[in-house]
């Protein structure tokens, strides 16, 4: 290893960056980790050392789960002190999730963990990979006074380096794949690579890291639309290990206001099971009281998801039940940013 270059690791996990096409039925399928790297050797001019480790079956990240958010985290925890920083290759699909629960089970993360991806495998002629992935190892190597700049789980796609938690995918075909619309980006990459000094997540770094790797997966995420029926929904909520819910209310975190609605999430809420209100709107917050149809959720204790995104709520949700957060103090704690996840 040269010195005085940071030294990066690169995780593969899967995802479209490494696929090849099945030869009769055209569909993509995760390739072996050798045939990227192939692919890039452009990495051979970067300014840092890089290494490399890879799942044993690359899977497409529709297959994810947080058995393997643990295994990403426990391979960075294990070369946490070796490296200055990590690039997570990932399908686009689950980024946003994967890149979220890793910003929480990283309490304390002094180095940076950049998600990154593709639209196209690596070895398509016009494949945006190249670009994302060798800028991605570039974030990960920016120094400043022998210090990672970047000290958080950053996602980095098509020119732009966002907070991980902060971001949603957007389009299933475009290049901008994905959008953080509640927070700026953190850097971008043009003729210079711009970074957001005022935007970077700054931890308290005397603090030793703490990786968290329990998570709960018994909850449910319910998305509101008009004509939501009580005999579907009632025996999803009298479910009897259900641990917690997201609701995707409308507008400003508003619902309907019949009376078996509201009278289900209170029995819910009163059987111990946290209720998260987040919009089903791209970007802006919740603001439970703001129209009448929020006021009665306020009233009966639903938690306040704010500007946070789906994504990035459901890993909260199952971080937290999966910490064992006491009921009384579950809502006050749901509601602070822990890791610059809302405003
Ligand atoms: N299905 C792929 C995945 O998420 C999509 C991609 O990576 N662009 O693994």
């Amino acid at each position: 290893m040269a010195i005085n270059q940071p030294n990066i690791l690169l995780v593969y996990t899967g995802g479209t960056i490494g696929m090849i096409k099945h030869p009769e039925t055209g569909a993509l399928k995760s390739f072996d980790f050798n045939n990227l790297l192939k692919n890039i050797p452009e990495l051979k001019l970067l300014d840092c050392n890089i290494e490399t480790i890879s799942f044993k079956e690359p899977i497409d990240s529709s297959n994810m789960n947080p058995k393997y958010w643990v295994q990403i985290a426990e391979i960075i925890e294990e070369n946490y002190d070796d490296f200055d920083g990590f690039v997570v290759l990932h399908g686009s699909d689950t980024m946003s999730y994967s890149a979220s629960a890793l910003s929480f089970m990283f309490e304390n993360l002094a180095k940076p963990i950049i998600f990154t991806g593709s639209q196209l495998p690596i070895g398509d002629l016009r494949t945006d990979a190249k670009e994302n992935l060798i800028t991605s190892i570039q974030m990960a190597s920016l120094q400043k006074g022998g210090k990672p700049v970047i000290k958080e789980v950053g996602l980095y796609f098509e020119y732009k380096l966002y907070r991980g938690n902060r971001t949603v995918k957007i389009n299933a075909e475009h290049f901008e794949a994905f959008e953080s619309l509640n927070y700026p980006h953190l850097a971008e990459s043009g003729v210079h690579l711009k970074v957001g000094y005022n935007e970077l997540y700054k931890p308290n770094t005397r603090k030793k890291l703490v990786v968290h790797k329990n998570f709960e997966t018994n909850i449910l995420l319910i998305k509101l639309f008009p004509g939501i029926s009580e005999s579907v929904l009632k025996p999803l909520f009298d479910i009897e290990h259900i641990k917690g819910v997201v609701l995707e209310t409308y507008g400003a975190g508003n619902t309907t206001t019949e009376l078996w609605f509201t009278e289900m999430l209170k029995a819910t809420i009163k059987r111990g099971v946290p209720i998260i209100n987040v919009t089903q709107c791209s970007g802006g917050s919740v603001l439970m009281g703001q129209y009448e149809t929020s006021t009665q959720l306020k009233s009966i204790g639903v938690i306040s998801g704010k500007d946070i995104t789906t994504e990035a709520a459901l890993a909260k949700l199952m971080f937290m039940l999966g910490e064992k957060v006491s009921i009384k103090t579950f809502k006050t704690i749901f509601e602070t940013s822990l890791r610059g996840e809302m405003s």
